[in-house]
């Protein structure tokens, strides 16, 4: 169902570049559209204009686009009447494009047709830094009021998270495989017990990252500068799609690194990685 709607979505987008450029000078000035609700916490990428589906696109983050998880918003509206379109599939395939070679990044689209707050959400894994040429997000969109296919490609720079939020290590004991470690929470860190997240995915090709749901993941937060760890953490387990939660405790303030030792079914994978994080 899925594979063949975006087969439909991308033939709808090839025939229509072509016939864009037949009669180019017929594109006409848009109807002035209403725009989604603005909130202090949202961050506006940009527009375009989603072909085929009739439908423009408004796209937001909570932050600018960094390497790691990234959380975007995207609110659609008809392109002819201006109106808010709550309902249809989207989905984003995000895309670097290297040149000589492409590659995909893990991203999560919620299958959810029906918009929360005006936004359909996904949220993407940028895997490494990259301009605006280089990474490009493939919109597609199933617009359920006119049954109409479009898809639409979005240019968004990238810049690289310091400290890393985003790892990747290649695990020797399951079949060699790329394993992507990414950090979410805590957001703001602070002195005393605080929320740890990370998302695992595995890369199955250069163009599908699949979550990792049986992973056994242990957290072992340490400070470097006084050669101390922490009591009372709480290792992650799985939550969903590749989401693992536990706890962290930070004693002091200053700098500490989480080491992230993976393993499964007993058997150790990794434990070289760590993400850094300053109180
Ligand atoms: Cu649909």
């Amino acid at each position: 169902m899925k594979l063949s709607y975006k087969i439909i979505a991308l033939s709808a987008a090839t025939v229509l570049t072509f016939s864009c450029k037949k009669k180019e000078t017929k594109i006409e000035t848009p109807t002035p559209i209403e725009t989604p609700v603005e909130t202090t916490t949202m961050n506006k990428l940009g527009e375009v204009y989603i072909q085929g589906a009739n439908a423009k696109a408004f796209i937001y983050t909570t932050s600018t686009l960094q390497t790691g998880y990234n959380e975007i918003y995207v609110a659609l509206f008809d392109s002819t009447d201006g109106s808010s379109l709550s309902t249809g599939h989207f989905d984003i395939l995000p895309i670097m494009d290297m040149g000589t070679m492409q590659h995909s990044s893990p991203v999560e689209n919620t299958e959810d047709t029906v918009v929360t707050n005006g936004y359909f959400k996904t949220a993407v894994i940028f895997s490494m830094a990259g301009t605006a040429s280089q990474w490009f997000l493939n919109l597609n969109f199933h617009n359920h009021k006119n049954q109409k296919f479009g898809a639409a490609k979005f240019g968004v720079n990238v810049a690289a998270s310091s400290p890393s939020k985003f790892k990747s290590t290649v695990v020797a004991a399951d079949n060699n495989a790329s394993i992507f470690i990414t950090l979410l929470n805590p957001l703001k860190p602070e002195v005393g017990i605080n929320d740890f997240e990370i998302v695992l995915h595995k890369k199955n090709s250069m163009m599908e990252f699949l979550p990792i749901d049986d992973y056994t993941v242990e957290i072992e937060p340490t400070m470097p500068s006084m050669g101390h760890g922490s009591p009372n953490n709480v290792n992650p387990v799985i939550t969903e799609k590749g989401h693992y939660k536990g706890k962290v405790n930070f004693t002091m303030s200053g700098l500490w690194q989480i080491k992230i030792k993976l393993s499964k079914n007993g058997t150790a994978l990794s434990d070289t990685q760590y993400f850094e994080i300053t109180i």
